[in-house]
């Protein structure tokens, strides 16, 4: 059909044009191997995401990159393996944006509670000029972000008892990513939080050492929070992107084509991953109900009164990124709701 001859007229070129490259890759005859760790575990639209990613990459190079996928944090936390990518011990990792910010302190911006009204209004923001601004402050940590996948909207589950204003975060021993910001929102609303790798967290509920969680309904279904949590509440406080992130040693010892092909096949998978997420949203609420979690709806007055609470954090911070880069986002998230 039409695209495929498009498409071998492309090869035909890019094979004429880069027959050093296509030449040179064959002599070396060595197979390029991705080693692509994530720490969710193979239900999470992740997971299939990532299945995607291998095989269009496989299929597209024809085996001239191969890609090992390991979830359930068999390769370590986001940071760990973030941390290896830096070292070149390890290829490809999807974490939250939130421990990034450990890497990219501007990348504290995304965990500004309420930043992201919908979805769409998130999709159009990172998949622009804005997410790329923030995309190439990676490559001065060694990495590469090439797309935008979704984590999504966190809620907060606990233990201990409904979750509605407020005042019923007092005293919570609450797990938070390992991201300054979300530590001194939960302290600003009285909760007692604890920094802690996503390998660490069913383990700490279990245990009692922690008490609740934050995370999208998604996670705690898939990841069967409902185990070791008996409410949660609908605060959708954070829209978490995920970041498809490549070890910069290994994305430039690709060839043109390859690079080309990597990071298309970043970005379908991520937007195959995104609409995985999204349609079961609905059904993992019922889920949990089903396994005997008590659901709490945030209403938007007690809503308004957590972000009033939290403001002054959120001003710090903004010092902190600056101004100007904070004005940025904003302006790009009105931009994109109108
Ligand atoms: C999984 C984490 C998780 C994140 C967290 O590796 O740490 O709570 O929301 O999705 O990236």
């Amino acid at each position: 059909d039409e695209s495929s001859s498009d498409n071998s007229s492309d090869n035909n070129a890019e094979a004429t044009d880069g027959t050093e490259e296509t030449e040179e890759a064959d002599s070396s005859g060595e197979t390029k191997t991705i080693r692509a760790g994530i720490g969710l575990n193979e239900d999470h639209p992740q997971y299939k995401g990532l299945l995607k990613f291998k095989e269009i990459v496989e299929e597209k190079t024809d085996g001239a990159i191969v890609v090992e996928t390991y979830a359930s944090g068999q390769l370590g936390d986001d940071r760990t393996m973030t941390e290896a990518l830096q070292l070149g011990s390890q290829e490809v990792t999807i974490p939250s944006t939130a421990p990034l910010a450990n890497f990219v302190p501007e990348y504290s911006i995304f965990d500004f509670p309420f930043l992201f009204p919908d979805e769409e209004t998130a999709d159009a923001v990172l998949d622009g000029e804005v997410g790329q601004k923030f995309l190439d402050m990676l490559e001065d940590q060694n990495l590469v972000g090439l797309a935008y996948w979704e984590n999504g909207f966190r809620d907060l589950t606990n233990s201990k008892r409904e979750v509605a204003t407020a005042e019923d975060f007092e005293g919570l021993k609450i797990r938070t990513m390992e991201n300054d910001l979300h530590l001194d929102a939960f302290r600003a609303l009285g909760a007692n939080p604890t920094p802690m790798a996503f390998t660490e967290l069913f383990t700490a509920m279990q245990q009692g050492t922690v008490d609740g969680q934050e995370n999208p309904v998604a996670t705690i279904y898939l990841e069967k929070f409902y185990e070791v949590q008996d409410y949660v509440s609908s605060t959708h406080h954070v829209y978490s992107p995920f970041v498809f992130l490549m070890s910069k040693e290994f994305y430039d010892g690709l060839t043109d084509e390859q690079q080309t092909i990597v990071r298309d096949a970043a970005l379908e998978a991520g937007k195959y991953e995104r609409k995985l997420n999204r349609e079961a949203n609905e059904k993992y609420v019922e889920d949990l109900q089903n396994e005997g979690m008590t659901y709490t709806e945030i209403t938007p007055e007690a809503r308004q009164e957590m972000v009033d609470i939290i403001q002054p954090v959120l001003d710090e911070y903004t010092e902190k990124i600056g101004e100007d880069l904070v004005q940025e986002v904003y302006d790009a998230i009105d931009e994109a709701s109108k």
